[in-house]
């Protein structure tokens, strides 16, 4: 199966722990979403990750990519019954982190008498109450094992972090404690972003 992603697409990166955790082997397929016409043909909303399967079936986005991979994949599934609506809340949070640290990003790309301070403001708020409401959650998120929900907290805070700051540790050292540990999963270490 070929995935087409890049280095430091969090929701990439999101398939390709999920993919790892269930041993899937993946051909990964690096592409720059705003060039790559090749992405254009696969996917019309032209974002990254795509899954072309071995009989050519293409899949996208990462949510329904994961939930694929996790249906064909070894092992126990990612998305189990136990405490459903719990980590349903707890992925949703992970996911709006990525998003709303991708949409900062593109605030800050853009040339500078064309970015918003009110909407650089409005993200970074959001980025603050979602790791707020994560670190009141920290204990479920430890003492449960690995699931979706971990994952996609994982995507949002290390894009945070690779392409920000910090800064949201100050305020949330249990999250900050448990984000360390858990850095040292072999599926976490082998997908850091990078440019
Ligand atoms: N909801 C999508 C979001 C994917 C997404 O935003 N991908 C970004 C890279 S991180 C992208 O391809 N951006 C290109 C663009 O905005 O044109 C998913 O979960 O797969």
């Amino acid at each position: 199966m070929k995935l087409y992603s890049s280095p430091a697409t969090p929701f990439g990166r999101k398939a390709a722990i999920v993919a790892r955790e269930h041993g899937i082997a993946l051909d990964i397929v690096n592409v720059n979403p705003f060039e790559s016409e090749e992405l254009e043909r696969l996917n019309p909303i032209k974002l990254i990750p795509v899954l072309v399967m071995d009989d050519g079936t293409v899949l996208y986005d990462s949510h329904a990519i994961c939930a694929y991979f996790d249906e064909v994949g070894n092992g126990p599934s990612l998305y189990p019954d136990n405490d459903r609506w719990g980590w349903q809340r707890r992925m949703t949070l992970g996911t709006a982190l990525t998003e709303s640290s991708v949409l900062w990003l593109f605030q800050k790309r853009q040339p500078a008498d064309q970015q918003s301070d009110n909407l650089k403001t409005h993200y970074v708020k959001r980025v603050r109450r979602i790791t707020a409401a994560l670190e009141a959650e920290v204990d479920t998120l430890a003492a449960a094992p690995f699931r979706i929900d971990h994952i996609a907290v994982i995507c949002g805070i290390g894009h945070l972090e690779f392409r920000h700051d910090d800064s949201w540790r100050a305020d949330s050292p249990a999250l900050t404690a448990w984000y360390e540990g858990i850095q040292s999963r072999p599926s976490v270490a082998a997908t850091q972003p990078t440019d």
